[in-house]
Formats: structure tokens, C-alpha cells, sequence
């Protein structure tokens, strides 16, 4: 810092400066008017159509820079929120880097231009990229808190991590804590709750500051949170270190943080500051607060501004006089003028830059290099054998791997399993893994599907390859703000900093004889929809051993769906073929050749459009199958060339007919082979309702062979 200041007090008073000396005072106040002038200056950038938001940490500065004292840069994990601006300064991200992405810049350290501001991201301090959604930083930071105790034991898996790519992002120090900050508002998310549960229940090295400035946008506090004290409802959780302070304080702030980081270091569990803070301005560029809070509360809060009672402060005890702190802030401004002026020069990203890092750019997962031949031993396996022993093989090899979900141990308690048999899911897909890898690589979690996924997150993010399990697709939706909003997202908003490669294995389809509505649901097509993901479908045991190990070993996150109808049946057993047997995403298998007509199909109707080809062999129709098996990346050329030879086809999906996965291959078929179809392409699906209990009503929505072989005929006709 070029302000040099005059030591005038030789021996600080220790207690009223909480062992802070001279320069880390003023260090503060620098960060907290640098946070300030930052955000005045992005104001102006907004106002001057410049750039397209702001958001604001005006009033938040004093706990979020001492916040910044405590942590270590680089060493400690960072889930910070929008507000937390001076934190982010005093890790080390430079204001020509905020600014760089208030403006969208190509450089931006956090996303490459791609997020809005104040969305901070940075991988040389350990600060994970952040969405909008408040909230979902609450279970990825629990995940991330894991992935610390994880390697505390775990050396190969650390070494593995550093090995696989982005490996050099990888870090691990055995003092780190990782921290996770939000408003009070976001306090209302289930996921907050979520993360409360298992952090507590797993001593997880986990610090929350919940800032809370009395409003979410224009929702007070006592409308937010029962009886308006998150900390007063949090006490209760075992082991959580709670303590309130006064958020616009620094040195209050720093007393009560350093308490409870030292808590997070020594390894007994998480704490919760609950800060309380002012929101100086409106919630954003795009709110007025005049519209809901009256002139009087505004006064009152502007009178707790943290940067005139600090600076205040610091002259009343001798720190810096009047004439020193008009230095400070002028150079402060001189600062940021500058970074201004280089942001609204800085180049905006190139307009096909847009396709990069979706998806990983180190691992091909369609490529030829997993192109493999079985090397078919043993006895044959059912579906739900070869998942289990495809985990099995593949955690042998790689000790990053983790498998978790619900019921998805053998016994949570350890004592039991030299008594009992094991549970290992409720399909029995990871059955003996945990006997076999320890509890710490698999085991049961609390019935919370959105914290499932939120943590696999996390621990992806910190280089683990979670693989974990959502026990049926009928209740993957409480997670789905996490797989959409951040899975997903994740490589691409970080512009390639962060990855999350995980695996969510699901358990999915119908056929199951009385399963109802909530045991029998498709919806592969509401994730096919999303950019980031590989959606795969294997139909057979061989190709669950292949696709499942490629879903391993890729790079970007997989949603691996298991059909529960399939996973006993005799007809798609497989020896094992081998433990580096890999089927490429993208490939399409023909089941069956033939020459009249074409199905394209896969999962539980593969086996149905093979009966119903048999019967119609008999009556002297050909019929050619083909098994999609990936249904994102799909295989296209697959495809044009069945329609390219036999001229008639069938989309047969389980899913629902309208807006279902197989409407979409439908549509690109009568789109970009029109002229090859001598009939129109034809979709035989489930009815659009829902399944019912009755078997027979079942069998009525479902699409059955019966509904194949009438199909086929009719666009013989044509
Ligand atoms: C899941 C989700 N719901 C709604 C929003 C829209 N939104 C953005 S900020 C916000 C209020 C957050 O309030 P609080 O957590 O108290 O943080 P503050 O902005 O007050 O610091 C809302 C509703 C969002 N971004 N994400
Ligand atoms: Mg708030």
C-alpha cells in the first residue's frame, strides 16, 4: 500500500483492537472502502448503460473483509455470495478483475464474461464459481467439507486427483476449513437446512456467515424466519458453534470469526455466524426500496454504515488522522479509476467462444479410445450384478471414486455387518461395496435428494468422481435445481475453472407391475434438455458395464439411467467382460438387422421391438433395431443411416408420446431426411397421463409389443 501512515500509538491496546496491529486496521478499512468505491463505480457503469446489473456489498464490507483476515488464501474453500465483495478483495481477486466481469470481459477470472457480476469465481484462491440461486452453495459446501476429511485420509485419492485433469487445481492442506456465506433469505431454502444436517452429523470442518440485513429484495426478516433469529433456530443443532455479532463492526466481526474459524481448524465441528448487517442501497440496480421501506428505517441504517463509524474509529484512537485517511481514499479512487478504465477497454468474448466448456475439453468421452472389446468371463450377470461389480472393479482402481445415497450402504451401523447380510440399495446395486471399500467411500445419507446431488457437487468440484445414487427417478426433482442450475453449469459458468463431474446413477421406468405413479416415471427428455450433461440408457448387462465405466472415467457429469424393469431380467445378462471394458457415449447399437422397416428405440422397449421383430419375421416383415443406449450425446449417424436404408421407421419410447425423448429424434428425422421417408416417421410411446397402479391400466400406457407389430403394419401400407 503507498499510504504510509505514522505509527502514533507504539503498544495497541490488544483488547479493544483484538490483537490486530496498525496496518491490518487500516488494511480493513482500505478493503471495506475499496468494496464501497468498486460498487459505486460499477453504479455509475449501470447507470451509464455500461454494463446490464449491479449488485451491491454496501454494508455487508466489515464482516466480509474480516472475514477475509481469518481465512487462509488458496488454502481454506471459498462458497462465497454476491455480497461478499471485500472478502473476495482481501483473498486476493484484484478490482480490475471484479470489474472485469461487471463488463463482461473475455478475461473475467470468473467466468469469462459468460455471468453477472458479483458472481465471484476464482480457482487461484480456492473461490468456487457461484450461480444466482440462493442457496445451492449451502450442500456443495458440505460436499467440499467431505472431500477435506476424505483426503485427510486418503492420499491416493488426493494424488489420483492431482493426476486427472484440472489436477492443478487441486489442493488439499490439513488445516483448511471451508466457508459458505448467504443472505438471511436464502436461509429459507431447504438446502440450507439440508446442509445444517449433515454437517452437524458429520463434524464437517464447515463455517456459515449468514449476513443478515433484515430484507430479502422486500421480504423483512420476521416474515422470512420464524420468529426473525436464524441463530436462535440453528442453536439446537448438535455441535454447531452458533455466536451473533455485529456484522457492520470489524473488529467485532474479526473477534467472533476468529472464534469460530479456530473451531472449523480444530476440527470439532462446524459453526454458524449470524452477522447483522445493513443493505446500504437497494437490493439491486433493478429494486427501489423506497417502494417498502420507509425514510425513517433508511436513516436508521445509515447510521450503522460500517465505513463512517470505522473510519470514524480509526481517527478517534489515534490510528490515522483526517488527512490520512483523505490519502487512503484517494488513492483508493485513483485505484479504481483505473481498473475502470482498463475493464471498458478490455476485449468481450468472441462469439463462438460460446461452445467452449460445455463439456470437458480433455476427455472425449464419444471418442474411439473407448471403443473396447469385452473380455467375456465368469458366470453370466444380471443388469443390477454388472453395476455392482462395475463399482466394485472401477473403486479398486480409483480411490476418488465415492458412492452414496440412500440406502445405498451395507449398514450405516458398522457392528451390524458381522451380523447381517447388508442392504447395498434397494435394488442391491452396490451391494458389498461397502464391506469391501470402507464406509467412508460408501454410505447412506439422509433422505435429501437435493443435498444427494449438492454434494457430489462438491466433492466433484474438489476432484473426487462421486457416483451417487437417486434411488428412483420418481424423486429426483427435489435435486433438480442442483443438476440444472449447477451440474450442469458448472464447467461452462467457470468457464472451464470448476468442473463437476459427477455420476447420478437412477433408478427409472415402468414395466414394474403395480408401481403407480411415483414408482414407474420416464422424463429422460427434461434432462437430455441440458447442456452439460451425458445422458446415457444402457438396455443390456454388458452395456451397463461399458457405459457405467465411461461414465467414470469421462469428465463431465453423467446421468446414468438404469432401468429398474431390466435389472433381473435373464434375457440381457452378460459375462463379465473385463475390468477396462468402456462403450464411447454417442454409439448406437444394432440389435437386430433388417431391411422392411426401422425401430430406433432403447431401454425397456429394446427387448419388446425384439419380440415383436421375431413375430413379425414370422409373418415375413424384417425389421431393424436399433438400441440408442446414449441418449446424449445420441448417435445420429445411426440413425440417418437405418432411415437411409429402409425409407420407414418407429420412434418407440417409454416416455411420454408428446414431448417425449423419441418426439425429438422424430422431429429431426422428418426435418433432415424428409426425402428419404417413403411413410411418415411414426412415434409409438407411453400415453400422455399418468401410469396407475392396476397392472392392466399399466399395460394400457405403456407401450407394449402388441402396439409395435400394429405400428409396423400400418406404415407397411404406406
Ligand atoms: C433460488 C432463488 N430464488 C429466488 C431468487 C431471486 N433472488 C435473488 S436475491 C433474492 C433475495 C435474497 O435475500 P437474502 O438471502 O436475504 O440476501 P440479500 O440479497 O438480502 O443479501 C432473491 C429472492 C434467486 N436468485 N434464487
Ligand atoms: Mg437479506
Amino acid at each position: 500500500m503507498a499510504v504510509q501512515t505514522r505509527v502514533k500509538v507504539a503498544k495497541l491496546d490488544t483488547v479493544k483492537f483484538r490483537g490486530l496491529d496498525r496496518d491490518t486496521l487500516v488494511r480493513l478499512y482500505r478493503t471495506m472502502f475499496l468494496s464501497r468505491r468498486l460498487d459505486d463505480r460499477e453504479i455509475q457503469l449501470k447507470r451509464q448503460n455500461k454494463i446490464y446489473f449491479q449488485i451491491s456489498s454496501a454494508g455487508h464490507e466489515a464482516v466480509t473483509a474480516a472475514m477475509g483476515l481469518l481465512l487462509r488464501p488458496g488454502v481454506d474453500w471459498v462458497y462465497p455470495y454476491y455480497r461478499d465483495r471485500a472478502l473476495c478483495l482481501m483473498l486476493g481477486v484484484t478490482p480490475l478483475e471484479m470489474l472485469l466481469q461487471a463488463v463482461g470481459a473475455r478475461d473475467d477470472p470468473a467466468s469469462g464474461g459468460r455471468q453477472m457480476p458479483s458472481h465471484w469465481g476464482h480457482a487461484k484462491w480456492n473461490i468456487v464459481s457461484r450461480s444466482s440461486c440462493t442457496g445451492t452453495q449451502f450442500v456443495q459446501s458440505v460436499g467440499s467439507a467431505e472431500a477435506t476429511l476424505y483426503y485427510e485420509d486418503r492420499q491416493k485419492a488426493l494424488a489420483q486427483a492431482k493426476k486427472a485433469p484440472l489436477g492443478k487445481h487441486v489442493h488439499y492442506d490439513s488445516n483448511e476449513i471451508v466457508y459458505v456465506s448467504a443472505g438471511d433469505g436464502a436461509t429459507s431454502e431447504g438446502e440450507f437446512w439440508e446442509s445444517l444436517n449433515v454437517a452437524c452429523s458429520k463434524k464437517l470442518p464447515l463455517l456459515y456467515v449468514i449476513e443478515d440485513n433484515g430484507y430479502a429484495i422486500s421480504v423483512p426478516i420476521e416474515v422470512q424466519t420464524a420468529g426473525g433469529s436464524i441463530s436462535r433456530l440453528t442453536r439446537s443443532f448438535p455441535g454447531l458453534h452458533v455466536a451473533e455479532c455485529d456484522g457492520t463492526d470489524p473488529l467485532e466481526s474479526y473477534a467472533v470469526g476468529k472464534e469460530a474459524v479456530d473451531y472449523c481448524r480444530q476440527r470439532r465441528g462446524p459453526a454458524l455466524i449470524h452477522a447483522h448487517v445493513i443493505r446500504h442501497y437497494s437490493h439491486s440496480l433493478s429494486d427501489d426500496e423506497k417502494l417498502y421501506k420507509t425514510a425513517e428505517e433508511r436513516e436508521e441504517e445509515a447510521h450503522r454504515d460500517p465505513l463512517s463509524k470505522f473510519s470514524l474509529f480509526l481517527i478517534r484512537e489515534g490510528l490515522l488522522d483526517q488527512k490520512e485517511i483523505e490519502a487512503l481514499e484517494a488513492e483508493v479512487d485513483r485505484e479504481v479509476r483505473e481498473a475502470g478504465d482498463a475493464a471498458l477497454a478490455a476485449e468481450p468474448p468472441s462469439i463462438e467462444s460460446i461452445r467452449v466448456n460445455v463439456y470437458s475439453p480433455d476427455i472425449d468421452p464419444t471418442s474411439g479410445s473407448f471403443d473396447a472389446q469385452p473380455q467375456l468371463h465368469g458366470a453370466p450377470k444380471t443388469m443390477v450384478e454388472m453395476v455392482a461389480a462395475t463399482l466394485s472393479d472401477e473403486m479398486s482402481r480409483d480411490e476418488r471414486i465415492t458412492v452414496f445415497g440412500e440406502d445405498v450402504a451395507d449398514a450405516s451401523r458398522e457392528d451390524n455387518l458381522k451380523h447381517v447380510k447388508g442392504k447395498g440399495g434397494v435394488f442391491k446395486a452396490t451391494s458389498g461395496l461397502q464391506r469391501k471399500y470402507g464406509a467412508d467411500r460408501v454410505f447412506n445419507t439422509p433422505l435429501a435428494e437435493a443435498s444427494i446431488v449438492g454434494r457430489a457437487i462438491g466433492m466433484a468440484v474438489r476432484g473426487l468422481k462421486p457416483v451417487a445414487e437417486i434411488q428412483f427417478f420418481d424423486y429426483i426433482w427435489p435435486a433438480m435445481m442442483q443438476i440444472r442450475d449447477e451440474l450442469c453449469v458448472f464447467r461452462w459458468r467457470s468457464n472451464g475453472n470448476f468442473k463437476s463431474p459427477a455420476v447420478l446413477r437412477v433408478a427409472i421406468g415402468g414395466y414394474l407391475t403395480g408401481g403407480g405413479v411415483y414408482h414407474s416415471q420416464s422424463g429422460e427428455s427434461i434432462f437430455t434438455h441440458c447442456p452439460g450433461l451425458r445422458v446415457v440408457m444402457p438396455s443390456t448387462a454388458l452395456d451397463v458395464a461399458g457405459l457405467l465405466r465411461t461414465a467414470i472415467r469421462c469428465d463431465d457429469p453423467v446421468m446414468f439411467l438404469e432401468h429398474k424393469h431390466l435389472y433381473r431380467q435373464p434375457y440381457n445378462r452378460s459375462e463379465y467382460p473385463g475390468s477396462d471394458y468402456t462403450v464411447p457415449f454417442g454409439k448406437a447399437r444394432v440389435v437386430k438387422e433388417g431391411t422392411d422397416i426401422s425401430i430406433i428405440t432403447y431401454g425397456a422397449i429394446v427387448h419388446r421391438a425384439e419380440v415383436a421383430a421375431a413375430q413379425l419375421e414370422r409373418e415375413g416383415i424384417s425389421a431393424e433395431i436399433i438400441d440408442l443406449r446414449s441418449l446424449s450425446p445420441y448417435d445420429w449417424e445411426a440413425i440417418a443411416a437405418t432411415v437411409r436404408k429402409n425409407h420407414r421407421v418407429i420412434v418407440a419410447y417409454e416416455d411420454m408420446l408428446s414431448f417425449g425423448y423419441g418426439a425429438e429424434i422424430a422431429a429431426r428425422i422428418a426435418q433432415e431426411l424428409f426425402d428419404e421417408l417413403d411413410a411418415p416417421v411414426t412415434r409409438v410411446a407411453a400415453m400422455d397421463t399418468f401410469c396407475a397402479y392396476q397392472p392392466k391400466l399399466e399395460d394400457a400406457i405403456l407401450p407394449q409389443t402388441e402396439r409395435l407389430t400394429t405400428a409396423v403394419k400400418k406404415l407397411l401400407e404406406y
